[in-house]
């Protein structure tokens, strides 16, 4: 475990870009589909159990919330996109924020894209990763729930992901995860000290 991200506490929840701490130092930013288990991975990393609030109800994160690992160096829960039931004018306000927030935000060194192992790559995640093409931030697809594949499953889906990621978004690395089994955790903790080293550019 890494000790670092076990300092990691909760800032404040804010409704849009515009009510964030200061743009200064450096931010990770994980989005994903409603339910495909961002919070729990936040949780994960940090060895937490409830410092993101995770539920089985879908749409339960509607506002931003900001973590601080140290000064200076944030991790930031989006809300989960492509919830049906979320009202249209709540769909187009993200719809609007979301892409702002990428191409503004100038501490954001990387955004981790949460995907379902069983269902990746839908409609909003090829948004999102293609915004991060148009806005220059490096991406890191996370493939979580991988308990709920046998084995060979879930490698299947790692190798799919990845030959679809490499046409489309080359500067994008793609990794399995489980919340559940706290399983590859040190890979994702590689990839967030890269981003959140200080001094090292991004990439
Ligand atoms: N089996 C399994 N279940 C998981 C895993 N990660 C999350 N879940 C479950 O999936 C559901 C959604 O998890 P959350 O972490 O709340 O998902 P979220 O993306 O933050 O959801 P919203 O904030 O509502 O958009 C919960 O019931 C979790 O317990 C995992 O790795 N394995
Ligand atoms: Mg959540």
């Amino acid at each position: 475990m890494n000790k670092q991200y076990r300092q990691t506490r909760f800032v404040m929840g804010v409704p849009g870009p515009d009510a964030l701490p200061a743009d200064a130092g450096r931010e990770v930013a994980f989005a994903g589909r409603s339910n495909s288990g961002k919070s729990s991975v936040i949780n994960a990393l940090t060895d937490q159990k409830a410092l993101a609030r995770t539920s089985k109800t879908p749409g339960r994160t509607q506002s931003i919330n900001v973590f601080e690992v140290s000064d200076q160096r944030r991790l930031i829960d989006l809300p989960g996109y492509g919830y049906a039931k979320v009202p249209e004018r709540i769909r187009r306000h993200w719809q609007r924020e979301l892409p702002r927030y990428l191409g503004e935000r100038r501490s954001l060194v990387g955004l981790v894209v949460i995907m379902d192992c069983r269902h990746p790559m839908r409609d909003y995640d090829h948004q999102m990763l293609e915004w991060c093409v148009q806005t220059g931030v490096p991406s890191h697809a996370v493939l979580t729930k991988a308990d709920k594949l046998k084995h060979g499953r879930a490698t299947d889906a790692l190798h799919t992901v990845r030959r679809q990621v490499e046409a489309d978004y080359p500067q994008t690395s793609v990794q399995l995860f489980s919340a559940v089994k706290r399983d590859r955790i040190s890979e994702l903790h590689a990839r967030l000290d890269h981003w959140l080293e200080p001094g090292v550019v991004a990439s």
